[in-house]
Parts: structure tokens; sequence; C-alpha cells
């Protein structure tokens, strides 16, 4: 560790080579002897020798995984790599909805539930893999019959209902590569995204149930339908029966369409690298990239990572509480589930409605056995209070799973032990929207857990932390993390922008994917991911990683949630700002910060002690749940609290207002 030197002007964090770290985690938790028995991965000795294996042959291990796929015609060569653009199983044709349903229709699984769907409003709907074929196979012929043709991009905006999955699905089966926008973004948002993909076909919703009341979602489409010259067709799904405008001639019913085509659309099998989606990131700035995947490789990474990491059983009830307009609800509500034949359990509204037990209710009534959240959710939980929980019978669990950020320590206790009764492993899984599918998490049932830990890297990963020559930082030392070699579902690219993704993912570090995390390793090897490297705190000569100095904060017993971010200071560089939010019936004081402080002091050192600590009642999100601390940092460094930042992926505008006026 370097020692601490007075800096007098602010160094870019972003650009230093090393990444201190501070917290230290001690506690472990290996996996039950009954649990590991069960798995298919039963111990870290049969985990690290399949591992070296696949990187020691990489194309030998993926080619043989790739034979759990079903096929129209075999590959001829594993990976092509002409850095940074990669083709994997070339030769090979292939459809991704005769992998999700066709291949389970000639056995035991044709009559066995794919979806159970609750609706916010408590209904609940369930398709066979029989009966979702079916619905597949009538919403592609709809989608045939208004002109769409392979490669024809098609934009999905639904709320969390089965005609998602079966968009997407119905889009896979004839090659229309599918762009789910999220139906929480607004028409400009949408208009966007519809624009820069080029669709020219939109399949929605009239509305969608949340929070209790029916949103409009139609409306917003038809709102940005003002800006989008090249969209032909808007196909309506009816879910709550709210009135909408249907412009004759552009607009159709979906339930109306379907009666008036054929049950039966043999599917065409595509080429590997075929298009299977575009799904647009927000990014911090500049305008959202469209993120490319392929067909093959991707849907191998979430076959295999589902099976593996989740150890998805034929008699599992899985949810994933994740929206189908984020990467997670692609590979882990639908494709890596609907690959292995399991049932996926999708819910339509928010975790508070009408009380903040929805989850448990749902868990409770559909005997969840595998439950992935996110840490933002976690955190929620928490603050609501134990209370919800405990009418509620929780032990069909067996697996829980996490996503989206860090998840600090103290949540993955409360996890741990209050939803999974301290039986169930904890898969901590760090990927994104680029990966397409988990890239480091544990193996339930042999990686022995850290809390707060996403622990070691998946079969043909080759993942290292590095400095900015892409060299290996020693252990425990703080630096970049990079993918080494390409993997079967990375993104292939940024869709019309081949320039952007060369610059964005494969500039940074020589040879290497870089995008955008910090993270150390311990001394058994675990990965943590210490927060986005912009986010880097730079104080008197220390980087310190926002995520440390979050857990620290939230370890105390008074916090529900932290969000650390530095603020320019003549003497250290920078200050470090704590926008600290205080659980259900705590109050705001000055003795709380002072202790707050101490409390960092002690966790961490005192370097990282806050210099400022703000009180909010909410900490600014993306609709994804991820701490926006770009925002935060403004509203730390501007005297007035003045933003003009980007604020278009904001989850709730008005929490803006309020920081700006937050107490200090
Ligand atoms: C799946 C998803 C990606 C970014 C990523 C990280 C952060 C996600 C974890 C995590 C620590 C995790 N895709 N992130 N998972 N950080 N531990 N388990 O979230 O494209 O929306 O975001 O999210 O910063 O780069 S994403």
């Amino acid at each position: 560790m370097s020692t601490p030197q007075a800096s007098t002007k602010p160094v870019s964090a972003a650009s230093a080579p090393n990444i201190d770290s501070m917290l230290k985690e001690k506690r472990i938790f290996k996996p039950s002897a009954a649990f590991a028995k069960a798995s298919r991965i039963g111990s870290m000795k049969k985990y690290k020798k399949l591992h070296r294996a696949s990187l020691k042959n990489p194309d030998k291990f993926w080619g043989k995984a790739a034979e759990e796929l079903t096929w129209a015609k075999p590959w001829k060569k594993v990976c092509v790599w002409k850095p940074p653009f990669a083709e994997w199983f070339v030769g090979g044709k292939i459809n991704a909805s005769v992998n999700c349903l066709d291949r389970h229709l000639t056995g035991p699984l044709r009559n066995k539930a794919a979806l159970i769907w609750e609706g916010e409003p408590g209904e609940v709907v369930t398709l066979t893999y029989q009966q979702l074929h079916r619905e597949v196979c009538l919403m592609a012929n709809v989608l045939k019959k208004h002109g769409v043709e392979a490669g024809d991009r098609v934009v999905v905006y639904l709320p969390m209902i089965p005609e998602a999955v079966i968009a997407m699905l119905a889009c896979a089966r004839i090659g229309a590569p599918h762009s789910v926008v999220f139906s929480g973004y607004s028409a400009e948002a949408l208009k966007e995204r519809v624009n820069d993909c080029g669709a020219k076909i939109i399949i929605t919703s009239d509305g969608g149930f949340r929070r209790g009341s029916a949103l409009g979602i139609k409306r917003n489409v038809d709102e940005a339908l003002l800006g989008t010259p090249k969209v032909k067709s808007v196909l309506v799904v009816q879910r709550t029966k709210q009135e909408v405008i249907m412009h004759p001639g552009r607009d159709f019913w979906l339930h109306e369409e379907t009666q008036l085509v054929s049950s039966k659309c043999p599917a065409q099998p595509f080429d590997s690298e075929h298009p299977l989606f575009i799904l647009y990131t927000s990014g911090s700035t500049g305008k959202p990239k469209g993120i490319l995947h392929t067909t093959a490789g991707y849907l191998l990474g979430c076959h295999l990572t589902t099976k593996y990491l989740f150890d998805l059983k034929p008699e599992d009830v899985y949810f994933c509480t994740a929206d189908v307009g984020w990467i997670t609800g692609h590979s882990y509500v639908a494709y890596g589930v609907l690959s292995n034949g399991g049932t996926s359990l999708l819910y339509e509204g928010v975790p508070n409605h009408p009380e903040p037990d929805r989850f448990w209710r749902l868990i409770d009534k559909h005997k969840v056995n595998i439950f992935y959240t996110a840490p933002t959710a976690i955190r929620s939980f928490i603050k609501w209070g134990d209370e919800w929980l405990a009418p509620h019978d929780l032990s069909s669990l067996r697996l829980l799973g996490s996503v989206g950020e860090p998840i600090n320590p103290e949540a993955w206790m409360w996890y741990h032990d209050k939803v999974g009764n301290k039986r169930c492993p904890i898969v901590d899984t760090w990927w994104q929207t680029e990966t397409g599918c988990h890239m480091i998490a544990p193996f339930p049932g042999a990686t022995p857990l850290k809390p707060g830990s996403a622990t070691l890297p998946f079969f043909g990963i080759d993942a290292a932390v590095v400095d900015d020559d892409g060299n290996e930082v020693p252990v425990n030392q703080g630096g970049k993390l990079v993918i080494r070699r390409p993997w079967p579902s990375m993104l292939r690219t940024i869709y019309g922008d081949a320039a952007r993704y060369r610059k964005t993912y494969w500039s940074e570090i020589k040879g290497c994917y870089f995008a955008g995390d910090g993270a150390r390793r311990d001394k058994d090897g675990y990965f943590w991911i210490v927060g986005r490297i912009d986010d880097v705190l730079n104080v008197a000569g220390h980087r310190l990683g926002t995520s440390e100095v979050e857990s620290a904060i939230v370890s105390h017993p008074d916090v529900a949630e932290a969000a650390v971010v530095g603020r320019p200071d003549e003497l250290k560089g920078q200050a470090v700002v704590a926008f600290v939010t205080l659980k259900n019936g705590v109050l705001h004081s000055k003795a709380l910060k002072d202790a707050l402080r101490a409390h960092v002091g002690k966790e961490i050192g005192p370097i990282a002690k806050p210099d400022d600590i703000r009180f909010t009642d909410m900490l600014p999100k993306t609709r994804s749940g991820k701490i926006m601390r770009r925002l935060l940092k403004e509203v730390a460094a501007s005297p007035n609290g003045e933003i003009k930042g980007d604020t278009t992926t904001l989850e709730d505008l008005g929490i803006l207002a309020k920081l700006q006026k937050s107490e200090d």
C-alpha cells in the first residue's frame, strides 16, 4: 500500500495505475455436503480442473459444450478471432427458438410449465412448452404477415407479460433481431432506439399494471412515432383494456391478427453468427450503445451458466425479478432457462404492491426454488423491515442469486440469514450487457463464498486484474478488470458503429476486453469488484473504490443505503462525500454523522472517513436500479447543487430536486 501523499491538484483517478484496497471481509461459507453432492460441480477440485482445461484448450471446451445445443447443421470452426471481432461456431446453422421450445416437445417436457406469469393484480397464467410454442408460432406468423423478414429489426416495448417472452422467441424463430426497450422508458428514449436500429415494426401493449394502476404504454408509442419515419406497423397486445387510439392501417390488435394466421411456423435455420438481438445500454455519456448479440454463442453462454451456476434442476421453479428490458431479463428470464427446459416465473409489477411482501408472497405461493434479484432490491427489503418476511414460508428456496452491483457484505448477510434461512448458497454474478452471460460467479456446490465477492471466473473465461500496461497487479491491489480472450456470448459490435466498439472495449488495455470496472483479487484469487473505474476516489494519493467505502457505511446498523463520490479538494485531491439513506424510523443527527465517520475510520481507516455526509430519503438510480454516482458527483461539487449532465435514464427526476436540498 502506498504512503499517503498530500496532493495539491486533483488527479484523474481513472488514469492512475492502482486502486488501494482496505476493506477485508473474513467470513467464509462453504456449500453444504448435501448441496455439493446433488450439484453438477461438487468440489473445488473439479471446478479448478475443468477451468484449467477450458483455458488450455478453449476450442475443445466450447466445441464439446456446444453439443448441448440442437443444431440444424454442425459448425466447422469453433472460433475465428480477428481482434476485436470474433465469430463462433462458424459454418453452423441453428435456431434459438428451436433450442428454447421445439426440442423440448418430443419428450416429457412437452407438458411442463415453461412460463408461470403473475400479473400485479394477482391473476396467474401458466404456459406449458407446448402452449408457449403455439403462441410463438402465431406471433411469428403475424410478424411475417406484416412483412418482417430475416434480418429486419423488431422493437419490443412491453411490460412484464408473457407476450414479452413470446415476442423475443417469435423474432428469433424468423431471424428478425429483436430490440427490447424497457416499457418504463419515455417516448423520447423509445424514438431514439427505434431510429438507431431502423425498425419498421413495434410490438407493444395498451398498458401495464404498476403500483396498482394501469400505466399507459401505447400512448408513448404514439408520441415516439411522430418522429420515426420508418415504422410501418404497430402490433398491440391488449393487457389493461384501457382506452387507446388505434391509427387505421398502422396499428393492429395482436389478438385479432393471431386469428388470421396459421399456428404452424416451421423454424428456419440461421447461421451461428446471425444477429439475435440488439439491446441498448445508456451509459453515462453520449448516445445509447446498441449492443449486438448473435445466435449460437450467446445461447450457449446462457445455457451453460444457467445450468451450472444456478444448478437448475427439472423440478425447479425459478424466479428472476429483472425486467425483460434489461440483459438479465433476456439471458435469465428467457433464453437460459427455456433452453434448459426450466420453469421461469414472471411477475408484472413492483415488489411493494399491494404491500412490501409481494416477492415473499410469490415465493411462498409458487414454491420458488431459485430466486435471482439485485442488491438495490435487497437493500429496500432491509429498509422495509424483516416483519414482512415473517408470515411467509420461504422453505422452498434452495439457491439465491444477486446481480447488478457489488453486493455489500451486510446486505449479503441479511439475504443469506433472512431470505435463505442460512441454507441457501448466494450466487453473486458479475457480468454485463456486453458479456451476454455470467462471467465471474461461484459454482454453488463447490465455491466457498465470501460475502461481497463474485468469486471466480466461469469455464473458458480468462479474467484478470491489470494495470494500464496490462500486467497483473499484486494480490489485493486494485486495477482494471479485463477479459483476456474472446468468449462465445461476447457482444459482436455496437450496432452501426464498429469504431466505437473498438474504442470503447478493446483499446484501453492492449489485447483485452475492458468495460469499465475496477477490481482486486485476494490471496485465493477471488475477484472483488470495487466499482466503476470512472468513480474511483483519489484521496491524498489513495485510490479507493466506491464500493468498499459504501459497504463500510452500510455496515452501520442505522444505515439502509449509501453512495460515495469524490469532490475536488485543494489539499487532498478529492474529498469523500457520502449520500446516506437511513433505515425506517432512524432520525438524522449530528451525532449520527460523527458515529458514521468513526465507523468508517474503524472499518477501513481514517483516510476513507467521509468529509461530508448528507442524509437523503432516496438515491438517484437508473431504471435498472444502479446508483447514478455521476449525478451525485455534480451535486457534491457544485455550490448550488446544479446539474448539467444527462438525466434521461434517471428513475425518478424528483430525487434531484430533493438532493439539491439534502440535509447536511
Ligand atoms: C448484468 C448487468 C453491468 C455493470 C458491471 C458492473 C455492475 C453487475 C455485478 C456488478 C459487482 C456484480 N448488466 N455489476 N453485476 N458489480 N458485482 N455481481 O447488470 O450492463 O446493466 O451492468 O453492473 O459495474 O459493469 S449491465
